[in-house]
């Protein structure tokens, strides 16, 4: 049995953790048994980041390099019949919404004071005494000091936002009425796309991100629709 470990729930999400969420939801997508581990340890990680996989021994980190391993072990049945075209547009969207989007959303949740105010509760809520007094805060200064390592932490609020809203446009005129990210069937791009944008929409974190994202029915609709197909 594949063992899938994350980070524990939170935010009213099967994950808060964008990552962990696509990892899961591929796992549902293509009907491969799992188990779920919510130690939440990144130092146990082998990269030190969430999720990772251990699979009867094999252990693997990093959502799309652990997507490959499972289908050359398993089979791609999501992905198979993708055309070179369709290919490189889901190439190109998993990394407009996983290297970039992605930290956009970051600053919503841990530089924004009201955003901060939400995560810290939501993250570390549930941490015992005296870690819940030290942890968050250094926590914080982790990951705003790797949103600046990146590049995301240099601008502006304002402008990170306007980074933010016009990758949110771009995937709401790619998806335009299609049913799914490619088309009419699913591929592993939706696992991506729901698990970020579920994030971005149904997370209790405010932004103008998230406004301009609920402006667009269509995302909300397609979420949904991929919540009822893959986690009824
Ligand atoms: N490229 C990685 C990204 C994973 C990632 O960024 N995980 C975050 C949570 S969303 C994490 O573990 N952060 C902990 C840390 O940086 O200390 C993947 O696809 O799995």
């Amino acid at each position: 049995m594949i063992k899938l470990f994350q980070f524990a729930p939170a935010f009213g999400l099967p994950n808060a953790s964008p990552f962990c969420m696509k990892m899961e939801t591929y796992l549902r997508m293509a009907g491969l048994p799992f188990e779920l581990v919510n130690s939440g340890d990144v130092m146990k990680a082998p990269k030190h980041k969430l999720p990772y996989i251990d699979d009867g021994g094999n252990v693997v980190a990093d959502t799309t390099f652990i997507i490959e391993y499972l289908k050359g072990r398993y089979g791609d049945p999501l992905d198979a019949a993708l055309s070179p075209l369709e290919r490189a547009l889901a190439t190109a969207f998993q990394r407009l919404i996983e290297e970039n989007l992605y930290w956009a959303v970051v600053q919503t949740r841990w530089a924004d004071d009201a955003g901060w105010a939400r995560t810290r509760v939501a993250f570390f809520g549930a941490m015992p005494a005296p870690l819940r007094w030290f942890v968050p805060a250094l926590a914080r200064r982790g990951v705003l000091g790797e949103m600046r390592g990146h590049g995301m932490g240099r601008h502006t609020a304002q402008e990170i936002y306007a980074i933010g809203c016009r990758d949110v446009t771009a995937i709401a005129d790619f998806l335009a009425d299609k049913p799914f990210m490619l088309g009419e069937q699913p591929t592993s791009l939706d696992a991506t796309a729901h698990a970020f944008l579920a994030n971005l929409l149904w997370a209790p974190v405010d932004s103008p991100i998230r406004r301009h994202a609920l402006a667009r029915p269509t995302l909300e609709a397609y979420c949904q629709r991929m919540r009822a197909r893959y986690y009824a």
